[in-house]
């Protein structure tokens, strides 16, 4: 699919300038790869030693074994096991760094850091059993992360925080032996399994890869959540905007774009400096506008209202808006074609990571203790570069929508239960009445092989129709957030008359922000609690609940879908994974792995189908429980 694809204004705008100015972008570079190769599509390529690479042909004319005689089974679940290890280690590493933050700031070698949620910090150190009585935020916060690296490096035992899961979950990963033991030792299990010449079952494959996964959801992205609450403050409900129109033309722009909100809090912070704002006016400008792109933006636009510039498929074209002074990488998600976008207009790119270098590129790596010098350091720069705008240059489009941000499975716990009576019993009531089908989860990247994010817009919209409560974490809640669908006003507009019902008297979306990408945690969580509240399943997988990201991209979407998976839930993903060569790897991963977790996989492009495939599941749970009809919808709404 080409940029012709591309549906929002905003981009369609800056696609023609760059098609008339000759810059490229990451639409024209796709087009470039197609038609991309059949056999990396279908997973049928090993390179994992230097007897190969081999092939494996799908039609079996060809090689069917590679050259150590591999099978396209073993290839193709080497292969994904091996990809889901590194989703794993990204969510996870970015854990540990914010745990590093932790005792940095616990031995008061941490600038600008401050633990903003003491009563969370509190109750985790409850969970993983270190006593507070007496001791200072300071005091605990060193301990908690200490007692959280521990884990990382951990053998043996169980994460603390998959304790979370309901009995259910836990006894059917023991019996598996698949409970997550060390989030580190899982990733490393996981790259030896996957060697040359060591597991060829694919079977046993796909449990390690469970395994590893789970070290992410239950592990690294929950424990990356958590401490970020602490730390940065958790998140209410609150109002921004998105989309390209909240970069100004008369302030100094600053772009926070990767995961990691540890510098880019602070950034934040160093741009309403007076002093700063003092020295923007004396170079001309009117402010300094902070404007995040990718998961960077989610987490300061959950806890701090800060506006968000764009989705994944953006970040090159706000640097082509030509207003951009500076933008602010940090980890994951940083296209290579940023740096390439950036030569052609006056914007400085500043890496904060030294783990992710690029060439030509300015790296600052953050220092905690000296976090607010440096993001004083990096707003100066910004400022400097203001006058260097070509202003004949500047394209900047009016797009930028409302929405409301900031939902977490214990504020959600609020608004459903009523302002004064926390509690999941209103959500689980109006699931088993009829009013709410069931909850569907609708995350993950966008990607130009399906356009600029449409997919997300026209699944939930039909989720929504068919009265499912929508979760949403990463780009697809920015794509949707940009659509307009993250204000309450949507349920009137477009949600099915029971769910309608619901979000008007409690005046939430019916779409809910919560986060990053990592804050796919906190729908773990949420699903917890409907469990614990009781009425619809014992475990996760008897939940009336799905979840997709139709136009996934990154390794970490596999890492999440497996945790999803594994945890018991359907999840769709637009296009397949790469296993699609090996029938028996891809049955066993769409049908029979139900049977033993009670989660499976569907892959399905078009997202009215996709939209189908999770109600079907829905329903079929509600069917299971017994749960009451649909009271507005009977049986089903039928798509149009
Ligand atoms: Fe080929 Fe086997 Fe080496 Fe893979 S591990 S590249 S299939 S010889
Ligand atoms: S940023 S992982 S493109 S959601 Fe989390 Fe977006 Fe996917 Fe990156």
């Amino acid at each position: 699919m080409s940029r012709k694809k591309v549906q929002d204004k905003a981009n369609i705008e800056l696609l023609k300038i760059a098609r008339k100015e000759g810059y490229e972008t990451v639409w024209d570079r796709y087009e470039a790869q197609t038609p991309q190769c059949g056999f990396g599509m279908l997973g049928m390529c090993c390179r994992m030693c230097n007897m190969g690479p081999c092939r494996i042909d799908p039609f079996g004319t060809g090689p069917q074994r590679g050259a150590c005689g591999a099978t396209a089974e073993t290839i193709a679940a080497r292969d994904m096991a091996r990809s889901t290890a590194a989703g794993s280690a990204s969510h996870s590493d970015h854990a540990r760094d914010l745990a590093k933050t932790f005792v940095a700031l616990g031995k008061g070698e941490a600038q600008g850091f401050e633990i903003r949620d003491p009563a969370k910090l509190r109750l985790i150190c409850a969970e993983y059993g270190i006593s507070t009585e007496g001791k200072t935020n300071q005091a605990i916060a060193l301990e908690l992360g200490e007692r959280v690296l521990k884990e990382f490096g951990q053998q043996d035992g169980e994460l603390v925080l998959a304790r979370r899961a309901p009995k259910k979950q836990q006894d059917i990963w023991r019996n598996l032996n698949i409970y997550p033991r060390g989030i580190d030792r899982e990733v490393v299990e996981t790259l030896a399994r996957t060697h040359e010449g060591m597991d060829q079952d694919y079977h046993n494959l796909i449990q390690t890869t469970m395994r590893v996964a789970l070290a992410d959801g239950w592990g690294g992205s929950m424990i990356a959540t958590e401490l970020s609450d602490i730390l940065f403050g958790s998140p209410q409900p609150l109002r921004a905007k998105a989309n390209l129109g909240v970069i100004k033309e008369d302030e100094v722009n600053i772009i926070i774009h990767g995961h990691e909100p540890t510098l880019s809090d602070v950034i934040v912070t160093a741009a309403r400096d007076p002093e700063l704002l003092k020295l923007a006016k004396e170079k001309g400008a009117k402010g300094i506008t902070v404007a995040g792109i990718c998961c960077t933006a989610n987490e300061n636009l959950i806890r701090r209202g800060v506006p968000v510039a764009g989705n994944f498929l953006q970040q090159e074209l706000a640097i082509l808006t030509g207003a951009i002074e500076a933008m602010i990488v940090d980890i994951q998600c940083i296209m290579p074609g940023v740096a390439q976008a950036a030569r052609h207009f006056h914007t400085k790119v500043i890496s904060t990571s030294p783990k992710a270098s690029i060439p030509g590129v300015e790296t600052i790596a953050l220092e905690e203790a000296r976090a607010v010098d440096q993001a004083k350091e990096i707003v100066k720069k910004a400022i400097a570069n203001f006058p260097n705008r070509d202003k004949s240059k500047v394209n900047i489009p009016k797009e930028s929508m409302e929405l409301v941000a900031g939902f977490t499975a214990e504020n959600i716990f609020y608004h459903l239960g009523g302002r004064f009576r926390g509690s999941y019993k209103p959500l689980n009531e109006n699931i088993a009445n009829g009013r709410i089908r069931g909850v569907a989860g609708v995350v993950g990247c966008d990607n130009p092989k399906m356009g600029s994010g449409s997919h997300h817009i026209a699944l939930v919209k039909e989720l929504i129709k068919n009265d499912c409560l929508v979760v949403q974490t990463g780009c697809a809640a920015i794509e949707c957030a940009k659509e307009g669908l993250l204000r309450p006003e949507t349920a009137y507009e477009m949600a099915g008359e029971g769910l309608q019902e619901v979000c008007k008297a409690v005046g939430i979306p019916p779409l809910l922000h919560m986060g990053a990408c990592v804050d796919n945690s906190r729908i773990l969580i949420a699903c917890c609690e409907m469990v614990r509240e009781g009425g619809i399943g014992k475990g996760l997988d008897e939940l009336p609940v799905a979840g997709a990201a139709i136009e996934w991209m990154a390794e970490k979407a596999m890492a999440i879908g497996w945790y999803f998976v594994a945890s018991g839930a359907l999840v769709v993903f637009g296009t397949p994974l790469k296993v699609a060569g090996s029938e028996a790897v891809t049955t066993y991963i769409t049908k029979d792995i139900e049977k033993i977790v009670g989660g499976r996989w569907a892959f399905e492009i078009d997202p009215v189908k996709a939209a189908h495939i999770m109600i079907d599941h829905i329903d079929s749970k509600r069917k299971a429980l017994k749960l009451a009809p649909m009271l507005y919808t009977q049986p089903y709404h039928v798509s149009t």
